[in-house]
């Protein structure tokens, strides 16, 4: 019997692979370090049966057009800011992410952005590796304390439940703002809800953990950073379309707020003359919130899980909906 056709628009480690071709045929695009072609894109979405898609890859109504056969589309990632749920909604074309499982790593990494732009970690380790340490004094890279001040998480969704489990671990008093009340992270992570206003004038760290929408799109503008306090530091492993770029390196550029630890850009990827790169203050990473092996791996099986399932006509493990 045929098996379905599966493509896959970034290169997947071979065992990952042999997982897909068990019950598939496989294409992929192999090129590391290249996003797929969007023609290519546009004509494996013709002739196959499901696409694995990237957050690089927009799956927007041209590419859903395209679609003939396609039963699902695995979106390699929690968010679908990059896909037109709506349309494919339409086109009965099931979109499915990969939750949960990169919820603690992802958290990791946000505490990590946030103890770093503290304690001004990459200024300090460019500081010894350029020769720089001579002798100690009082006041040598001094930086902020995390323990015991205030963390405040915009969007409290798992991820961002997540960072309030760490900031509990460091005596932090937590305030989150969400469309709605979490009345567990109340209860348990002595969480409290405050309106966003309140929250930028109120926290030590501003954390955003809101997915990329129409209503977010830009929340963190001039005027969000005018709010903050001057010690405040700004941390963002979300989505970069959620802040006005240019307020934000203003606001690092003229003390109106004091760093920020970031793994998320308006457009990625940042290249090297990009102007947060030569802001001492920002702490930038490459979009690496949930790239350890564990976790990207379980990215990986969510994805062909999902595939399968559908494949077989049964319902999806991790449903857009
Ligand atoms: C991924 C992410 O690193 O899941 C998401 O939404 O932003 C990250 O986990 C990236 O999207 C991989 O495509």
């Amino acid at each position: 019997m045929e098996m379905p056709s599966v493509f896959v628009a970034r290169k997947l480690p071979e065992e990952v692979l042999k997982a897909l071709r068990t019950f598939a045929d496989v294409e992929m695009w192999d090129k590391e370090d290249e996003v797929c072609p969007r023609d290519l894109l546009l004509e494996k979405a013709k002739t196959s049966d499901a696409l694995l898609t990237m957050l690089s890859d927009q799956v927007d109504k041209e590419l859903l057009d395209a679609c003939e056969g396609v039963k699902v589309i695995a979106n390699l990632a929690v968010g679908y800011d990059n896909v037109d749920v709506e349309y494919a909604k339409e086109k009965g074309i099931i979109i499915t992410n990969t939750p949960d499982v990169l919820t603690e790593t992802t958290a990791d990494l946000t505490f990590l952005l946030l103890m770093s732009a503290a304690r001004r970690v990459t200024e300090a380790a460019a500081y010894i590796k350029e020769g720089k340490w001579t002798s100690w004094s009082p006041m040598l890279l001094a930086g902020a304390d995390v323990h015991h001040k205030t963390i405040g998480i915009v969007g409290m969704g798992n991820i961002g439940r997540a960072v309030a489990k760490r900031a509990k671990g460091f005596d932090m008093n937590i305030l989150y703002h969400n469309r709605s009340r979490d009345t567990e992270a109340e209860e348990s992570l002595g969480a409290e809800y405050r309106s966003f206003e309140d929250l930028l004038q109120a926290s030590d760290f501003v954390v955003c953990m809101t997915p990329l929408t129409s209503e977010t799109k830009g929340m963190f503008d001039a005027g969000a950073f005018k709010k903050m306090k001057r010690e405040a530091i700004f941390v963002n492993t979300s989505r970069g379309g959620t802040v006005v770029e240019e307020d934000l390196i203003a606001a690092l550029r003229n003390g109106v707020i004091a760093g920020a630890g970031l793994d998320v850009f308006e457009n990625e990827p940042i290249r090297a003359d990009h102007p947060i790169l030569q802001l001492e203050n920002a702490v930038a990473l490459p979009h690496i919130g949930s790239a350890t092996r564990e976790t990207r791996f379980a990215m990986m099986a969510c994805s062909i899980e999902n595939i399968k399932q559908v494949l077989e006509g049964e319902k999806p493990l991790t449903p857009v909906r």
